[in-house]
């Protein structure tokens, strides 16, 4: 196979490079601190045997987020037969194509990455393909040809924001409501993310269809508490009355849900303002449990392992298919309960 060659080559380049430093009276258990290449031949030198995986990841902004990146970090152990090279890009798309630069150069096995926006992504999987290196797309998508990485693994983002609106749609008819005026405010994730332009598009989808639903504002809380409580706070100011706040993660509703409670109103199942949030983290399903939060629609982070078993087929020289589509449930008040235990995240 292709990337196990290599890496016996590499094994070879190692002892190469360590009896030429053994030569020249340097050490040879050290390697050069700031010389990355010589750095890696080490490694692999060691792990000949290991399937190397460059993984990047967009950031730590969420809860989802760190579950996810355990959820890869636990799955790729050198007990499972991997090593993994790891890169966090605190949110900047340049410093996500630097570290899959990197993982070309160091020719990796598999390159594994959650596309931070939806576009900018053609360069560097197209070096990424002149490489002979397989990309895997994980979480969100990437606006590129389908020949440029091998598959993707995630959610249905568009589905989730319209499971949103029918539960909203759900909701009102049972309070037979569903054609009253409803004041609605949408606190977006990051701008061009596959899931901001998914669960905006799949909830906008079905709210058009009512001209009593009317989207009063949709602005970004960067999915993370803080920007959400501040974008929540100034909604308050501007709009008087606010029926329903979609928000499309749960870290911004524990921020959207401070502003409203600091300006007096209440949240939930019997409260002023119906929220609608995103991913159903346990602290989220807590509030759902409490009637805080009405609804929460799941996104699932444990995703290493979905990624882990497309490797293990590409190992095998089998054929995957271009897109793995994550199971995913709807939390309320009403079945949230059996759920919260098992919930580690
Ligand atoms: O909902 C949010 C995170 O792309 C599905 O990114 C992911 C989203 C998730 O930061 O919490």
């Amino acid at each position: 196979m292709r990337g196990k060659v290599w890496k016996d080559t590499v094994a070879v380049v190692a002892v190469i490079v360590l009896v030429a430093l053994s030569g020249c009276g340097v050490s040879s258990s050290v390697a050069p601190e700031d010389n990355n290449e010589t750095d890696d031949l080490y490694i692999y030198g060691e792990n000949g045997d290991l399937i190397v995986v460059g993984f990047s990841q967009i950031g730590s902004e969420s809860v989802w987020r760190t579950a996810n990146t355990e959820s890869v970090e636990s799955t790729f152990t050198k007990e499972n037969g991997y090593f993994l090279l790891t890169d966090n890009a605190r949110q900047r798309q340049e410093n996500q194509i630097k570290a899959i630069r990197s993982y070309i150069s160091q020719r990796v096995d598999y390159i594994v990455f959650s596309p931070m926006t939806e576009d900018g992504w053609n360069t560097v999987l197209e070096e990424a393909k002149e490489a002979g290196i397989e990309v895997i797309l994980m979480d969100r998508r990437a606006n590129v040809d389908e020949s440029l990485y091998t598959t993707w693994v995630g959610s249905d983002m568009k589905r989730e924001g319209e499971k949103a609106a029918e539960w909203l749609e759900k909701d009102l008819r049972a309070k037979d409501i569903l054609y009253d005026t409803v004041n609605i405010v949408i606190l977006q994730g990051t701008p061009g993310s596959s899931s901001e332009l998914g669960r905006t598009a799949g909830f906008e989808a079905i709210a058009s269809k009512y001209k009593n639903w009317h989207i009063l504002d949709r602005e970004t809380g960067d999915f993370t508490t803080a920007k959400g409580k501040e974008v929540m706070r100034k909604m308050l100011r501007q709009y008087p009355q606010i029926d329903v706040v979609v928000s499309q993660n749960d870290d911004m509703t524990f921020g959207a849900i401070e502003a409203i409670e600091e300006a007096g109103l209440t949240t939930g199942v019997n409260g002023d303002i119906t929220i609608i949030s995103f991913d159903a983290v346990r602290g989220a399903l807590e509030l759902v449990e409490e009637g805080r939060i009405n609804v929460d629609i799941e996104c699932n982070p444990n995703q290493g392992t979905y990624v882990e078993e497309v490797i293990q087929k590409l190992e095998r020289g089998e054929q995957v298919e271009k897109a793995y589509v994550v199971e995913e449930k709807v939390f309320t008040k009403e079945n949230v309960s059996a759920y919260i235990e098992d919930r580690n995240y």
